[in-house]
Formats: C-alpha cells, structure tokens, sequence
C-alpha cells in the first residue's frame, strides 16, 4: 500500500503532504466505527500510509531523518488520539441510540429469585423428630466421633462382636488391620448412653443424626446415613408402652391405617428385642416386588433396654426400666416418598430435589 515511490525526499514530501493534510480531517468526519476502523489501518495499520512514511525515513540521511522524524513522529501521536477519541465519541452514541430505541416500562413487577427449599431428607428429619417431639421425646446430640467404649462397651456389644470388625465400622486410629479404639458412629446410641451418664432417669430422649458403616454402597446402602433413636426410661416401662408408642408414630408418619407388626429379634443393647414391620404402604399387604411379596416392611428396631446397659450408666435396673427403638431416615423417606434408591438423595441434582417442598 506504499503510495509514492522511494526513497527520495521529494516523493515522501508529498505523500507526507496527502497524508497530513487529510488523515485528521478524515477521522474527525468519521460517521461509523467500521468507517473509522478503515481510516485507521489506512493509515495506521502495518503497511499504512503514515506506517510506511516512518519506516521509509530510515533510507534517509541523518539530516532529513532529523528534520522530517520529528513532525510526522509527533503527527502519529495526534492521530492515534484522534482515533481513540472518536471511537469512544462514536460508541457513546451507539449506547445512546439503543437506549433510545428501548422503552423503559418501570411499573413492570422485577423478576422473582428462585425459592430455595429443604432437602427432602431434612423434610422426612423434621416431621419425624417433629412427631416424637410431641410425644414427649426432648432432642439429644452428639459426637460423630466416638470411642469404642460409648460405641461398644457400653450398649453390652461383647469384645468380638462383629459389628467392631473394620469391614463394618471405619476406625479413625486403626492400624495395620487391627480396628483401634476410636471410630465413626455406625449408630446414634452413644449419644443416648451419654445423656444417661448426665441425667438422672426419668428421660425421654430422641437422638438424630448422622452415622458411618463401612458399607458398599448401593441403591439401598450408603456408608453415610442418618438414624432416629428414641429412648424412655421410668419407674414401670413395658413393651406394651414400647408397642403404643411405635403405632402412634408410625400412624402418625403414614396415616391412620398403617398396620404394625414385632417380630422377635436380638440386639445386644436390648432384651427382648425386635424388628418392628409396617403394613406394605404400596400393596397394602397383599403383596409386591417392594415388600418381596410379603406385604410387610421392615422399618425399625426396638426393644427393652437390657440391665447391664442400665448398669453401666448407674440406673438400678430393679427400679428403672426402659425401651428404645432406632431407624433409618433415608429408609423411611424412600417409602414416604416412594424413592428406589437411597443415592439420589446424595447427589444434589436439582431435577430431583426440586420435587419436593
Ligand atoms: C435400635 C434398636 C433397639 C437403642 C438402644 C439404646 C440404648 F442406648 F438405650 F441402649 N439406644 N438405642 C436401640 C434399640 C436402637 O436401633 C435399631
């Protein structure tokens, strides 16, 4: 794009002449960016006009280069800020055009934030605790972490029962194969067993929480879930009250016509034990694939307190007597909101946690 031909002096003072007589004069009249993105590399750009005059002046001898350098050096500058100037001129107004063209409607209502909700866990939680809570049952806490002796040794596990091993509970001081002495919670009893050590009975308690069991994990097992104890403890409890109590929660969690039935089991931390079913909320017991066509369900354990718990914690147990019952939330929330796999729960897509409010 070399306009003129080199390298003597007479045809540079003429581009020179074209150049700076009408670059400033061009930009300045300049009426579109695109137009004046033209202009400039017409003459800015790497192989424009006033580009060229700069480099060609080197091919001239010192006293020209001094005379003509300083000028048309200082002459780029002012034309460059021209550019500059006129581009911010030229987008003002493109702004100033667009908001023209737009129709400010300044009664219209602003644009609701998404509503956060509850996660369907925390809902099943508080409508659980909420019941027990109205039937007398006063909120417990404790610690994730326990020791074997709040863990184990106190709720009658015997030394070599299989629940220490480490393929069911992970240890946090493990070593070398051999479970340690301090572990992750695989229940919430150890909070029931403290509250007892500080509190003289009677007390009616419920622990909810947290709880780790080294566990493969599927679409019924987590190795992280959360657990509901409850725990009464007073002069004359019986089964009976264990039995009235647990069908008016259940009744209360699923409708007045879910059905309960005990089946004899063993814990080590009661005497008698069982496994308590409810009455197949899909086939209304007479039996599906999600009841394995039995038309019941098992949904918690429970039992009668056994002495040597009593004992350890110093309640006499010739004088206080007492029941307690534990289930698993994520469990009782799947029935509740008909949910097949428990993993869901934990994968916080919103597709799924947007369903429940
Ligand atoms: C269950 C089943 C049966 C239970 C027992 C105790 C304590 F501390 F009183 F001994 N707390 N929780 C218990 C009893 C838990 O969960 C399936």
């Amino acid at each position: 794009m070399t306009h003129y031909a080199m390298p003597d002096r007479k045809s540079w003072e003429k581009e020179w002449k074209e150049v700076s007589g009408h670059a400033l004069v061009a930009v300045n009249s300049a009426t579109s960016l695109d137009g004046l993105e033209t202009l400039r590399l017409e003459y800015l750009g790497r192989k424009g006009r006033l580009t060229s005059l700069l480099k060609d002046l080197k091919d001239f001898d010192l006293g020209d280069r001094r005379e003509l350098g300083g000028p048309s050096n200082a002459f780029k500058e002012e034309l460059s800020a021209a550019i500059d100037a006129k581009k911010a001129e030229l987008e003002g107004a493109a702004q100033d055009a667009a908001i023209a063209g737009t129709k400010l409607d300044l009664t219209l209502p602003g644009l609701a934030p998404a509503e956060g909700r509850l996660h369907p866990l925390t809902l099943v939680m508080r409508e659980m605790t909420g019941i027990l809570s109205r039937m007398g049952f006063s909120w417990a806490e404790g610690p994730h972490v326990e020791t074997d002796h709040y863990n184990f040794e106190s709720l009658n596990f015997p030394p070599n029962h299989p629940a220490r091993d480490m393929q069911d509970t992970f240890y946090v001081d493990a070593g070398s194969g051999v479970p340690g002495s301090i572990l992750l919670r695989p229940q919430t009893s150890p909070v029931q067993i403290r509250r007892m050590e500080a509190q003289r009975p009677p007390l009616r308690i419920m622990a909810p929480g947290r709880v780790f069991r080294h566990e493969a994990v599927d679409a019924s097992h987590g190795a992280v879930f959360h657990q509901i104890e409850g725990l009464y403890v007073d002069k004359g409890v019986t089964m009976a009250d264990l039995k009235g109590t647990l069908l008016v929660f259940i009744q209360s969690l699923f409708g007045p016509k879910a059905q309960m039935r005990f089946r004899p089991s063993f814990f080590p931390f009661t005497e008698p034990s069982a496994e308590v079913d409810m009455q197949c909320i899909l086939c209304e017991g007479s039996g599906c694939p999600a009841c394995k066509r039995t038309g019941w369900m098992e949904v918690l354990g429970a039992g009668m307190v056994h002495p040597n718990v009593f004992k350890g914690v110093d309640y006499d147990p010739e004088v206080w007597s007492g029941f307690a019952f534990g289930m698993g939330v994520e469990r009782i929330a799947m029935l509740k909101l008909g949910i097949t796999d428990l993993r869901l729960f934990y994968q916080n897509d919103l597709r799924f946690l947007e369903q429940f409010k």
